[in-house]
């Protein structure tokens, strides 16, 4: 990465106090943009300045219709002090257009956050797969919007839920959307009931509360007595509910879909993203905290880290399965989207690895305006009768025409296939295309017969022929109408089970946690006992533990206890990871000389970490500028401190202006606080011989796990960076349970 700099500054270029009086060319975007490619609405390549945003254009102000304006401070009234005039087209322009700016935000997912990048294909998948997309070194541009589930969009990003994690590929044989999630099972085995569960866990309907959350009554009383919902709530339990970064995320393609290879054999096989750097989450209270101090933390993260030149990169995986006729693995049922499947009986098979390396230029063009589809397939790759998947590819599309407002929303530039397309859809809301000739209908002779289908000429196929989409011939055995569930879809707990015991210990305490917390949080008995009911027939140690912060006696399980093996692959801890991107603090005082701050902050920078200066006021520090004042900063940023000063008390540490000054002592109360917090949530904590009597001040013991002492800030920084491939000292506090 040449000349790091710190990710965050809104604009391309510095700007001037005084308002500028020159007008000039609108600045160009910031070099981590991007935007949709060039494409007319037919998906041609345009000529063009590639991946630049084209909103705006010229020095002067004009109206929508591009009239150049003189005034636009000032509506056209009778006499200064009079009433407006109707007469005011551009006051009506302006005030219409500004009242119409929003659309209606997705039912579910609604707050996201997205990325440019692209997917090269490692050439492995060939034999079961003939999807152009895969073959190997072929770069296809992607899109990719993460999400929560419940929250509305201006809600908070590091509550307890699931995460949506969806790419669009825009491949050369038309758009392919992997519309997955960061767990790979699902509440719900059948589609129908997706508005159930979704009315559940939204805020109550009568005071509109809580928002973004799980940890409310109707949830509990929903995936209480839906009991085919507890395998997905435990993940949702776990720290997979609260990712540290989306780009240190899993992503599931959740079903199980059909791939066909050239020959017409078809395979099943689960998608699988795996993260370059590893699975990390948030503490609770880090989570907790951050709702309140950075509401938008990682949307921030993935921003910066991409301006920082910190690319998240995943490599996308497929576990194989035959495609039997019972369609299923060991037994388990590869319709029932309930269920996982073992990497340790079906290994992920590495396929190709998507990197993204462009931020959107605009938040609503792009990641608002883009449509995902599990309808959205290319040849190669079908559904199959999994009930959730099968409802999915009804209500995408639907769900679009009243978000964004009619049938032609896959003209929208980050819409629009790479692939050209030769449709015969036409007119509707919003017609981009100038379709010509006079017959969008087949047979016809009027246009010469175009489009033609490549309809299946038997045996001979033509190259074109045999890279059209065909529907996967698939049997369906002989059958009657019905609203059932197979047998098969019976198990409701065995997976959660296997999930449960495939934790390391302080996953489990952290499992623990979050089932009394959200169960603490409902105000109805009834439902608590009957969750812990569900949690006697998962594991009689988690009931226990749960019954007894809620002060409730654990009742016996009422089914028999699966024995199951647990599958190490389902734990995020015991391995070390890649650090890119990581934010590391870096405290200094007033008088803290450029020369031991300098290094280290470059060695951070060349590393691929960002360093943030913390120190007691905002502006640069013998030349060093400052990221954070004691007053802005807090730990819950960080994923390491370095303390490089023991900073006394700075002016405003004054508990009047900031309730984290308030207190005595040697040592600024916010830093004490700082340290105190790291320490408490596991992070890497260093000190310089200058720094540590910050520690001492904090009550943390420098033999302490994950607590590193250098003489000078360098050799604190190497010892420092040893600690963070693991993400946290996790035996700082050692587990209760085994
Ligand atoms: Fe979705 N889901 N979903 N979902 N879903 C939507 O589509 C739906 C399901 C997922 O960033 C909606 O454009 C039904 C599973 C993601 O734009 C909507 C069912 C999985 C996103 C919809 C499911 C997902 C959505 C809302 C049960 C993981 C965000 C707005 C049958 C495999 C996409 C929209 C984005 C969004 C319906 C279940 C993932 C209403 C009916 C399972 C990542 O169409």
């Amino acid at each position: 990465m040449s000349d790091p700099t710190i990710p965050g500054a809104p604009a391309p270029e510095p700007p001037s106090v005084q308002e500028p009086q020159e007008p000039h060319d609108p600045l160009p975007p910031k070099p981590d943009q991007g935007a949709p490619e060039l494409r007319t609405a037919t998906g041609e390549a345009l000529e063009g300045e590639e991946g630049t945003a084209r909103g705006q254009q010229g020095r002067w102000l004009t109206t929508a219709t591009g009239v150049k304006l003189r005034d636009t401070d000032h509506s056209l009234k009778a006499g200064s002090r009079g009433p407006t005039l109707l007469q005011d087209h551009h006051l009506r322009e302006k005030i219409t257009h500004f009242d119409h700016e929003r659309i209606p935000e997705r039912v579910v997912h609604a707050r996201g956050a997205a990325a440019h990048g692209y997917f090269e294909g490692y050439g492995t998948v060939g034999e079961i797969c003939l999807a152009s997309v895969f073959e190997e070194g072929r770069r296809t541009p992607t899109f990719v919007r993460f999400s929560t589930v419940l929250g509305s969009r201006g809600s908070a990003d590091t509550v307890r839920d699931t995460r949506g994690f969806a790419t669009k590929f825009y491949t050369d044989e038309g758009n392919w959307d992997l519309v997955g999630n960061n767990m790979p099972v699902f509440f719900i085995q059948d589609g129908i009931k997706f508005p159930d569960i979704i009315h559940a866990g939204k805020p109550h309907p009568d005071r509109e509360i809580p928002q973004a959350q799980s940890a409310h009554d109707t949830f509990w009383d929903f995936v209480s007595l839906h009991t085919e919902a507890q395998h997905h709530t435990i993940w949702n339990m776990s720290d997979r509910g609260i990712p540290r970064s989306y780009r240190m995320m899993e992503g599931f393609g959740v079903h199980t879909f059909r791939v066909t290879n050239a020959e017409g054999a078809t395979s099943l096989v689960k998608f699988h993203w795996k993260p370059k750097l590893g699975v990390h989450s948030l503490t609770w209270e880090e989570a907790q905290m951050l709702g309140g101090l950075d509401p938008d933390f990682h949307r921030r993260d993935l921003a910066d880290a991409i301006e920082a030149g910190a690319f998240p990169e995943w490599e996308l995986g497929v576990q194989v399965f035959p495609d039997t006729e019972d369609q299923t693995f060991h037994g388990i049922d590869l319709l029932d989207p309930t269920k996982l499947v073992p990497e340790e009986i079906a290994p992920v098979q590495p396929i190709g690895k998507m990197v993204l390396d462009r931020n959107p230029t605009n938040y609503f063009a792009e990641t608002e305006q883009v449509a995902f589809h599990t309808g959205h397939l290319v040849p190669g790759i079908d559904v199959t009768d999994d009930p959730l998947l099968q409802a999915r590819n009804f209500s995408y599309l639907d769900t679009q025409l009243s978000r964004l407002g009619g049938p032609n929303f896959n003209q929208l530039p980050i819409n629009r296939p790479h692939a050209p397309v030769n449709d015969m859809l036409r007119d509707g809301m919003h017609q981009h295309a100038v379709h010509p000739g006079v017959a969008p209908y087949r047979p016809n002779s009027l246009d010469g017969g175009c489009p033609f289908s490549l309809e299946n000429q038997g045996e001979d196929l033509t190259d074109e022929q045999k890279r059209a989409f065909v529907d996967a011939a698939a049997s369906i055995e002989a059958s009657r109408k019905v609203r059932a569930n197979p047998a098969s879809y019976d198990d409701h707990f065995s997976q959660a089970r296997l999930f449960w015991l495939s934790l390391s210990p302080v996953e489990k305490e952290h499992v623990v946690r979050a089932y009394t917390f959200e169960l603490g949080k409902c105000y109805e008995q009834a439902i608590k006992e009957r969750q812990l009911q569900a949690l006697a027939n998962v594991d009689e140690d988690l009931c226990a533990q749960v019954a007894a912060g809620l002060g409730l006696p654990a009742p016996e399980p009422t089914t028999a206890i699966a024995d199951v093996e647990p599958s190490p692959a389902l734990s995020q801890l015991g391995g070390t990871w890649p650090t890119d991107g990581r934010i590391v603090g870096l405290v200094v005082d007033a008088t803290t000389p450029a020369d031991q701050v300098q290094p280290v902050r470059d060695a951070i920078f060349g590393a691929g970490l960002v360093p943030f200066v913390v120190g007691p006021r905002g502006g640069e520090i013998d030349g060093v500028p400052v990221q954070r004042t004691f007053a802005t900063g807090r730990s819950v940023e960080l994923d390491a401190v370095l303390l490089l000063a023991a900073p006394v008390p700075a002016p405003d540490a004054l508990g009047a202006r900031d309730e984290k000054a308030a207190g005595e002592g040697a040592v600024d109360p916010r830093v004490r606080l700082l340290v105190e917090e790291c320490f408490r949530h596991s992070k890497a904590v260093g000190a310089t011989s200058a720094g540590q009597a910050v520690l001492e001040a904090a009550g943390v013991d420098p033999q302490s796990v994950g607590v590193v002492v250098g003489d000078d800030p360098t050799s604190a920084w190497e010892q420092l960076s040893g600690l963070l491939p693991a993400h946290r000292a996790w035996d700082r506090f050692p587990a209760a349970l085994a």
